[in-house]
């Protein structure tokens, strides 16, 4: 997969360089693109900003240079991403579909928004990633990648899919590592016994438990 990341803040992106992400890269398996969207400005000072029509607090992002570095990326198989407060809210479903495109372009708002016409133009995918907000589509971009990529074939083990958080619409089981005995604190018995089918059974209802307290609002499977 190809990502291409317009950005007016391109030093935002260094997660990206960092453990699975960037062995996903060196494997050849992601290609991540971080592309400053300022000297695709036509103003002579590579303005990319300005006041909101009718009045209102602070500054829209404007459309050419957005235009611009959109145009110099897109293809046909192009799918435009713009991450935004006012989209839907990300899914783990959601990830694993955009995990089979081809192509994938992030536009990174920042300030109070972006110039309506971008959407008008390119009618991108708009993605939440909760209900609050944030000063830019910076690290929602990086939310969104992140958790798409684990989607992919070969960026983590099939295991670590199946057995996470949301894969069945319930909360992941507590887990443990060595030592069995920290200063009294101690690892559940089940998990030391070797008995996989008892295991398995306190696990699901570790699973079940927390879901019910802590997200009731998921639906079981
Ligand atoms: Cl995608 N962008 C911003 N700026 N704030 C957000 C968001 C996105 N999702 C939730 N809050």
């Amino acid at each position: 997969m190809i990502i291409d990341i317009l950005t007016l803040f391109p030093e935002s992106f260094s997660y990206l360089n960092c453990s699975i992400l960037k062995r996903a890269q060196e494997s050849g398996l992601i290609k991540i693109n971080i592309i400053d969207i300022r000297p695709f400005s036509k103003d002579k000072h590579k303005k990319c900003d300005d006041y909101v029509f009718g009045g209102g607090a602070g500054m829209l992002m404007s459309v050419q240079p957005i235009y611009d570095s959109v145009m110099s990326v897109k293809k046909d198989n192009s799918k435009i991403i713009f991450p935004s407060p006012s989209g839907r809210v990300l899914t783990s479903e959601q990830a694993k579909q955009l995990s089979k495109e081809e192509h994938l372009i992030f536009i990174c708002g920042h300030y109070e928004g972006v110039d309506q016409r971008v959407c008008e133009i390119f009618h991108p995918l708009e993605i939440s990633i909760g209900d609050y907000v944030l000063t830019g589509g910076e690290l929602a971009t990086m939310v969104i990648i992140d958790c798409l990529s684990r989607f992919i074939d070969g960026v983590i083990s099939k295991e670590s899919l199946s057995e996470e958080s949301f894969s069945n619409n319930s909360l992941e089981y507590p887990q443990y590592t060595r030592p069995a005995d920290f200063m009294g604190y101690k690892v559940p018995e089940v998990l030391l016994s070797g008995n996989h089918k008892e295991i398995e059974k306190y696990r699901e209802k570790m699973s079940k438990e927390r879901t019910k307290k802590v997200r009731p609002d998921l639906k079981d499977d």
